[in-house]
């Protein structure tokens, strides 16, 4: 296999669970300190006052090895007291207040990441520098970057009346996906303050040798960096080192709403429909092989198709998946 040099510089557009086990498997194959990931903080939320950063923190524990493994988010042989001691609160508080939010799970050992992003912020450090210092502490040798140092708000339109609220109106993220199970029906979805937001690494992506879309879902994890000014132009201008890996497996999301998203906003819940929402910035894509029958329908979108295993159930399989990644942009240079 025509592998790419370990000097050579790989950026990952990363979301939560499927960027970090990729993640994982990509450490095996290539240089950490090759590796930027450029990870979505639309998710991120403020929950007691503090700052919670959910996809920075689950990629920075999985590649530590302290994620727990069953939930994909959260630290392993966690405990709960906090949490547990919280609910005293709860039939306290006046209507209205968002104070005591028992609805979303911190963790003791978790808690002290978003006292230290919190703390941090107050004295007016920036979201790159905590992220750095967090995954200095944890050992992570890969560069974990934030999208952007602004604050991005992905929300969520429902499209019906429903326990979160009339249709037509906004949520936050967190409150869809956490609060709601993300069992509400959905119009649109807006990342507030995305269009003034400066992104990361712009002169990374640029110089980078091969650009990743990690198997996120395309439009909550990988939407809100595609939304920042520049980017999405810079990755069709560079589309021939851009490739991407379908987070859609056998027409079902392997974790998450992406399979119900993509078609309540009018895309194909496939490989194919991924493909076509990345047709225009991505000259690659990776999809399972349960899906090998798509492989023509989607190179007649313009895309190479390139099926192999992507269910990465196993470190191997992630480190195989890694592989092939970057040697698909490689060999098509040859
Ligand atoms: N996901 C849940 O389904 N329930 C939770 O209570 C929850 C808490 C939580 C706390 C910290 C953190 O970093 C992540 C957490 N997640 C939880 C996961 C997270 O909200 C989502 O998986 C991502 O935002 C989607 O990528």
């Amino acid at each position: 296999m025509n592998m790419v040099a370990e000097s050579s510089s790989v950026v990952v557009l990363a979301g939560g669970v499927g960027a970090a086990r990729f993640l994982r498997g990509l450490a095996q194959v290539h240089s950490p300190q090759q590796t930027i990931a450029l990870v979505n903080t639309g998710d991120d939320t403020v929950l007691h006052g503090l700052y919670i950063s959910p996809d920075i923190d689950t990629v920075i524990y999985t590649l530590s090895e302290a994620i727990d493994q069953q939930r994909g988010w959260g630290l392993a042989d966690e405990t709960w007291r906090a949490m547990a001691s919280l609910k005293r609160y709860v039939d306290v508080r006046p209507v209205g207040s968002i104070a005591a939010p028992e609805w979303f799970n911190l963790g003791d050992q978790d808690l002290a990441t978003h006292f230290y992003r919190t703390a941090r912020r107050s004295e007016g450090a920036d979201a790159s520098l905590i992220t750095q210092e967090i995954a200095n502490a944890w050992k992570v040798a890969q560069r974990i970057v934030p999208m952007t140092n602004s604050d991005v708000a992905t929300l969520v339109e429902l499209s019906q009346d429903c326990p979160a609220g009339k249709a037509g109106t906004q949520i936050s993220f967190q409150e869809y996906f956490v609060k709601h199970q993300h069992s509400v029906a959905v119009k649109s979805v807006h990342f507030q303050g995305a269009e003034n937001a400066k992104p990361n690494c712009l002169g990374e992506l640029q110089q980078s040798e091969i650009i990743v879309i990690a198997p996120s879902n395309p439009i909550v994890s990988i939407g809100p960096i595609r939304a920042l000014a520049g980017i999405n132009e810079l990755l069709s201008a560079n589309r021939d080192k851009v490739v991407a890996i379908s987070p859609i497996v056998g027409g079902r999301a392997l974790k998450g709403p992406a399979d119900r998203m993509l078609t309540e906003l009018g895309h194909e819940s496939s490989a194919l429909g991924v493909a076509r929402l990345y047709a225009t910035i991505a000259s690659t894509i990776i999809v399972d092989t349960v899906d090998a029958d798509l492989k023509d329908a989607i190179e007649r979108e313009g895309l190479r198709c390139i099926v192999t295993n992507t269910v990465m159930s196993t470190q191997e399989v992630a480190g195989e998946l890694a592989k092939t990644t970057l040697a698909s942009i490689s060999e098509q240079r040859k």
